[in-house]
């Protein structure tokens, strides 16, 4: 752990410093619909502030849609607020962003003041934080708050380690997705204090019953173009299903590159992958929807959406615009 171990002031003194001396109440803000990341990145950070004597509550806004990570929840112990818990939060109180960025798409502007963000996303709003931390080339969140662990010195509670090795892998798909040097790192210094019966147990049940029809309607709409994968997988997929059906396209043979979509109340939303390594999932969608709608995000990962009026004008031609578009998109490259 020598090669990564860096002096005790790095990025989290900072922090520190900055939120002691403003006496403001702390919230830890995930992006809407927590999935594993944000939830062990926001819990990890929850654990350094109290250990340099503050106090902060981790706060979000949706559900959390999936079995696996309500399990990972409840098992771990971990106290989350929804929005609907807080209804006393003021402009004064300073909000900590994690996994996200103030105006992006997935995450509601809460009436707090967003003084911090520590995200592995892409930024598309440049915004001026009191403090950020922000490196798009990290697999994973998890691994940016790890670090801080072992830059300071602090000891790492085993169900810290066992939700940020979850947070860890989810988002990098068992370290086979966008990994960086550092998410090795910290997976090798995690995996040693996790615990991984527990993770086994979390990670046990993937699926619900009631999953199956998004997955039923990317096996009967799948349609495949050279390397690419595209599929209508049903109205109301929760997001975080959209991107595992995304995944179960991508584990096809023949896809390198997915696309799949799902409207709802306010719009259609998209999930992208790709494995290519001359193709990028985040500027593709961002071509794609240009005009019609917004998307981004990672290389290997990505999103967008489609505003309900603008799908609604394309009509019943909606899933032929979007194919033809990738296809032009594609051929660009
Ligand atoms: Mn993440």
């Amino acid at each position: 752990m020598d090669i990564i171990k860096k002096e005790k002031t790095g990025n989290l003194q900072k922090l520190i410093d900055i939120i002691s001396q403003s006496g403001q109440r702390i919230l830890i803000q995930m992006h809407n619909s927590p999935d594993p990341d944000s939830i062990a990145s926001a819990y990890g950070l929850q654990y350094l502030l109290q250990n340099a004597g503050i106090q902060a509550d981790i706060c979000y806004r949706g559900e959390i849609e999936k079995y696996s990570t309500s399990r990972m929840v409840e098992l771990l112990g971990i106290k989350l607020k929804n929005i609907t818990e807080i209804p006393d939060m003021t402009e004064n109180d300073y909000i900590i962003l994690v996994d996200s960025q103030k105006g992006n798409a997935n995450i509601t502007d809460f009436i707090g003041n967003e003084i911090a963000s520590i995200d592995h996303h892409p930024t598309f709003h440049k915004i001026d934080y009191l403090f950020q931390d922000i490196r798009p080339d990290v697999g994973a969140c998890s691994s940016i708050i790890a670090e801080y662990f072992v830059e300071n010195d602090v000891e790492m509670p085993r169900d810290v380690a066992t939700a940020l090795i979850y947070g860890l892998k989810t988002d990098t798909l068992d370290l086979s997705r966008g990994v960086s040097k550092l998410d090795i790192d910290m997976f090798y210094m995690l995996y040693r204090s996790a615990d991984i019966e527990l993770l086994n147990l979390i990670q046990l049940n993937q699926l619900q019953f009631c999953d199956l029809m998004a997955y039923s309607n990317a096996i009967k709409n799948i349609r495949i173009f050279n390397n690419m994968g595209i599929a209508d997988i049903g109205a109301d997929c929760p997001d975080s299903l959209l991107g595992t059906v995304s995944d179960f396209v991508m584990s096809l043979k023949e896809v390198e590159l997915s696309v799949v979509y799902s409207s709802r109340k306010g719009g259609v939303k998209f999930s992208v992958r790709n494995e290519t390594s001359h193709l990028d999932a985040g500027k593709i969608i961002m071509t794609v929807l240009d005009g019609i709608g917004s998307g981004g995000g990672h290389k290997s990962m990505a999103g967008g959406f489609v505003p309900q009026a603008a799908a609604e004008a394309l009509g019943t031609s909606f899933h032929s615009f979007i194919e033809n578009r990738i296809i032009d998109a594609l051929r660009e490259y």
